[in-house]
């Protein structure tokens, strides 16, 4: 018996020696005598061309891809030493183990150990970009900001994000947008660091820690993740109803943006500008996109989330690389500088209200271009770092309470996310402006400051550096009067928590109304506490009775009685995003054909699509080539989500029919639910698709009518009627 078994394990041992297969080369270390060699670098895509590669903080990142990618150098340690080897560690023999004096891998292993830090506790997933901002004088008459200047030119660095998710979540998740804004002027760096709703959850920012962790996802399981639809967030909303507008802008179709480029972004405070005679101004400051206001559907949005979760960094990247570079209008409300600081009875001090358009016109001062994608991911979207306490000489802040406790929130967030205090010698946050603070030493020291005296006043170094005056561009703090009693309380007029969540609404087209009452169904669907759903239907009736109505039917619940009476308002169409026709450039069209037969067809459509400034993707069952057209998505990778109209240009008389293909009858199917301009070409049947040729949004003819009737639809963003 005990020899049989010794005998199996004998043939194991051998079964299993067989198995390993044979040393192949890799494991080999390389020859002393042979350096590896250079590769010749992919040859870059015809119809890219990426701009130079110099940051706006003046860092050449090298002229060429080859440098970006350290072509023609030897790999080092990070002391410059060249190295033989980095596939190996060194060891005790080739089977032996490894030794602790092999510097190379301690040092590989050690930062790759401390290559991750802390996410941002909130806008953690981003996209950024590069660009720049052109003033057009107009604010010279309130502000004596340098950059404000006629034709002043300004680099900036803008980063957009959403707010709850951690960075590996889905872009087009319902959140709010950050868009904040980095102007390297060249009297120091402004930040603007706004959102895409014009209204912030709670007036007082010592509630801000409160808000966040009732809206991420939930202490004990950690989900949800990136989504409001849970019972912690419509807890606090509903129990402080200062956040009931800015939820009603999230329920709306801005909480689901189509694309970064087509927001509109908010400064959301009022500041006080300062003109070069000292007058004051309170503002408030507007992106508007030259692309358009756009947003996705809601089924639209959840099935990009799992089909391309980094579809709007893709987008903005993408955009630009091809060269339809993002532009937006910088404008801003311009209201006088009273004692109360209030404007049409609205407190300009409270960052839950705005200033509707009809009542102070958004005034253009300037336009900022996006034409540069970042090089590295880390060294400039993460480790860039937004202080709305950022000012230069001619901006100013006013004591709106949420404004004032940013001003310490994210100096301090730094120290931890970006390891010390020296988080602004960062190249991408580094001035353009000359730097000559008395900041000394800490982690992550990169100057060599000269002298003996970093400190003021002195005689060893000269008395410097000086102090500067107005004449010489001194940020002067504006010298406003400042009196009362220590009190934790809010001014009165801050108790009006519903009138502009009831403004919003009513300004709101129909469709647009029935999209938010659809989001409050979902999201308060998603709660398992009817007390916190009702308490919630409680809130909508005090914005309008039939909103709270039809949601409370959607959730099978009935309407309690509100805690105060829906406002009279006068609605501010400008708070709408329909009603008006946008560029159709750089819109995304697919062109869908069955095989080679349609070759000429597809041609004459791309090429059609192309002339309208459009960007045709064309898709058929396979990948390669049809004709002397690169065929953009095979059915198999081919997703609605990503078209903006779709042409069916395939000829089946001629052969295959995509109606044979399931799949594309299911794109189809949501392009015609989601809204999408749907072009189907003369010679197919629509209803072998399963659309109906009469209905609103679907055209036919051949490629040139097709594609004109289409771009007129595209130029309204969406077949409204339809969605
Ligand atoms: Fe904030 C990041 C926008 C209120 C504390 N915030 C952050 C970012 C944006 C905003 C766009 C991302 C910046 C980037 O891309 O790096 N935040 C806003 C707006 C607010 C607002 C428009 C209200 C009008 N925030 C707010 C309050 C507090 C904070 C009241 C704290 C009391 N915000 C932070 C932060 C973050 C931040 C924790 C996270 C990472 C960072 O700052 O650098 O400090």
């Amino acid at each position: 018996m005990a020899r049989q078994k010794a005998d199996r394990n004998e043939a194991e041992r051998s079964e299993a020696v067989e198995l390993n297969p044979p040393a192949g080369p890799t494991s080999e270390p390389p020859a002393l005598d042979e350096p590896t060699k250079a590769r010749d670098p992919l040859p870059p895509k015809p119809d890219q061309a990426g701009p130079a590669n110099v940051s706006p903080t003046g860092v050449d990142y090298g002229s060429s891809p080859e440098t970006n990618a350290q072509a023609g150098a030897y790999l080092t340690t990070s002391t410059g030493v060249r190295l033989r080897d980095t596939d190996h560690s060194l060891k005790a023999g080739r089977r032996g183990p490894v030794l602790l004096q092999d510097h190379h891998l301690r040092e590989k292993i050690t930062h790759f150990d401390h290559e991750r830090i802390p996410e941002r506790v909130v806008h953690a997933r981003g996209a950024a970009a590069h660009g720049t901002f052109v003033a057009n004088g107009a604010a010279s008459r309130i502000s004596r900001a340098a950059f404000l200047a006629e034709g002043a030119e300004t680099p900036v660095f803008v980063r957009f994000s959403t707010v709850l998710g951690s960075r590996g979540s889905a872009d087009t998740v319902r959140d709010t947008r950050g868009f904040a804004t980095k102007f390297y002027t060249s009297e120091g760096n402004y930040d603007l660091v706004g959102n895409n709703i014009p209204v912030f959850f709670i007036q007082d920012g010592i509630k801000f820690p409160d808000v966040v962790h009732a809206a991420k996802p939930q202490p004990d399981r950690e989900i949800p993740q990136a989504q409001s639809a849970h019972d912690t967030f419509w807890d606090f909303v509903s129990l402080h109803s200062e956040a009931q507008h800015h939820t009603i802008w999230n329920m709306s179709d801005r909480g689901i943006p189509r694309s970064f480029r087509t927001m509109e972004g908010f400064g959301i405070h009022t500041f006080r500008m300062v003109n070069a005679d000292g007058g004051t101004s309170l503002v408030k400051f507007h992106w508007k996109p030259r692309q358009g206001v756009h947003s996705q559907v809601w089924e639209e949005a959840l099935l990009t989330a799992g089909m391309d979760p980094d579809f709007h960094r893709r987008d903005l990247a993408d955009a630009i690389e091809a060269g339809a570079y993002p532009v937006w209008d910088l404008g801003v409300q311009v209201m006088p500088d009273t004692p109360e600081e209030t404007f049409e009875g609205i407190d300009l001090l409270d960052p839950t209200k705005l200033v509707p358009e009809e009542l102070c016109e958004v005034q253009i001062i300037g336009t900022m271009t996006l034409n540069r994608n970042p090089i590295n991911y880390f060294a400039e979207t993460e480790q860039v770092m937004f202080n709305p306490g950022n000012l230069v000489p001619g901006i100013d802040v006013t004591n709106d309470p949420l404004l004032q406790v940013r001003l310490f929130s994210y100096i301090d967030t730094q120290l931890s996310r970006l390891g010390g205090p020296n988080f602004s010698q960062i190249p991408i946050n580094r001035p353009h402006a000359p730097v000559n603070d008395l900041q000394r030493d800490g982690h992550h020291q990169a100057a060599d400051h000269g002298g003996v005296a970093p400190y003021r006043p002195n005689s060893l170094d000269g008395g410097c550096p000086f102090t500067a005056g107005t004449a010489e561009g001194a940020f002067i703090d504006v010298p406003t009067p400042v009196q009362g009693e220590k009190v934790r309380e809010l001014s009165a007029s801050f108790e009006d928590h519903y009138s502009q969540a009831r403004l919003f609404y009513t300004s709101l087209t129909e469709v647009e109304q029935q999209h938010v009452i659809d989001a409050y169904t979902f999201e308060l669907g998603k709660c398992y506490e009817e007390a916190i759903k009702t308490r919630q239907l409680g809130c909508l009736a005090a914005i309008d009775a039939d909103l709270a109505e039809a949601v409370a039917t959607g959730l099978g619940l009935s309407v309690p009685k509100a805690d105060t009476k829906p406002a009279k308002v006068d609605p501010s169409p400008a708070l709408s995003q329909l009603g008006r026709s946008w560029p159709v450039t750089g819109r995304k069209v697919a062109v869908i054909v069955a095989g080679p037969d349609d070759a000429a067809v597809a041609a004459q459509t791309v090429e059609a699509i192309r002339a309208a400034g459009m960007v045709p993707l064309l898709t058929a069952p396979n990948g390669g080539t049809l004709g002397d057209q690169p065929i953009e998505r095979s059915y198999p990778t081919a997703a609605s989500i990503e078209w903006d109209g779709v042409v069916v240009a395939a000829d089946p008389s001629a052969g295959p029919n995509p109606a044979d293909d399931a799949k594309i009858i299911r794109l189809l199917d949501e392009a015609y639910r989601h809204g999408k301009a749907i072009a189907v070409l003369d010679g197919v049947d629509p209803a072998t698709l399963g659309l109906n040729a009469a209905a609103t949004g679907v055209v036919t003819g051949d490629p040139t009518a097709a594609v004109t009737a289409l771009t007129e639809l595209l130029a309204e963003h969406r077949v409204w009627d339809r969605v």
